[in-house]
């Protein structure tokens, strides 16, 4: 493969260090000849988010915190004027509190689902509202989701709810951004070891499961789901649109 992105600018959001999902899309997209912009939420995480852009040629960085409009404005705004035209968006981005990701859904806090769900969920909608007016020539919107959206996972609780919004988000922006050419597509990633699967109780088992019932027996790495967001990043999918494309070696399939 090659140069499946050459001549596209993409926004990557949601890379924190190598073992982001976020990450491997950046170096497959890399790979295939796209120039990159990598956002990153705050001071903590600039260090770490400019030494990988480093190593993918010197890709663009910014902060962005996508809990506020400003920071969303004023980020689409410089992409503009120094870009012109994008023509892809990754948003790789869920925050919920550590306590509600434990313990049982029926006690989260009012403010817990809240902010779950806008970090989550609206941000979506309002990074692709402003990405929407770079992409004059067209582009792709890809987000991810994860299967405890269909099915209760352990522990997964109020992202469940989030992702399974974030889903039909997904297909009302397609149909918004579709008359202007804009693909909207989310890929729902198998368990894979990240910072945001950190002290996951449970984590193992799940791996273990998939290893033994999924039908390719294995769990999906990173460059696996990177080489996915390629494919709806590209021009390959060009009739795909709100989509949720399961990249998990199978493992939603199976009952029991
Ligand atoms: C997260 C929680 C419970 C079970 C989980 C996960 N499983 C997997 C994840 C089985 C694979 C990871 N995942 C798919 C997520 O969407 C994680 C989101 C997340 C993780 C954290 C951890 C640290 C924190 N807040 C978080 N918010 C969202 O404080």
């Amino acid at each position: 493969m090659s140069d499946l992105l050459k001549n596209k600018n993409i926004v990557i959001m949601g890379v924190r260090n190598k073992w982001s999902i976020a990450w491997a899309i950046a170096a497959a997209a890399h790979r295939e000849g796209a120039s990159l912009v990598l956002t990153y939420l705050g001071e903590r995480e600039k260090k770490d988010v400019e030494a990988l852009a480093e190593e993918l040629g010197g890709a663009d960085t910014c902060q962005l915190d996508v809990s506020s409009d400003t920071d969303i404005d004023n980020f689409f705004e410089s992409v503009k004027r120094k870009y012109g035209a994008i023509h892809g968006l990754v948003h790789a981005i869920a925050y919920a509190r550590a306590e509600d990701l434990q313990g049982r859904f029926v006690d989260t806090s009012r403010e817990g689902f809240a902010l779950a769900m806008d970090i989550s969920v609206y941000s979506l909608a309002a990074v692709s509202r402003r990405a929407a007016e770079a992409m004059v020539e067209g582009g792709s919107i890809v987000t991810l989701t994860y299967m405890g959206s269909e099915k209760v996972m352990p522990g997964y609780n109020v992202m469940g709810l989030a992702k399974a919004a974030l889903e039909a988000g997904v297909r009302y922006l397609a149909e918004d951004l579709g008359p202007s050419g804009i693909r909207v597509n989310a890929i729902s990633a198998g368990a894979v070891k990240t910072l945001s699967a950190k002290g996951i109780k449970d984590f193992s088992s799940i791996l273990k499961y998939t290893r033994q019932k999924a039908p390719l027996r294995k769990n999906v790495e990173q460059e696996e789901i990177g080489d996915a967001a390629v494919f709806l990043l590209s021009e390959m999918s060009k009739a795909i649109t709100g989509e949720v494309l399961h990249v998990d070696c199978g493992v939603n399939i199976i009952g029991v």
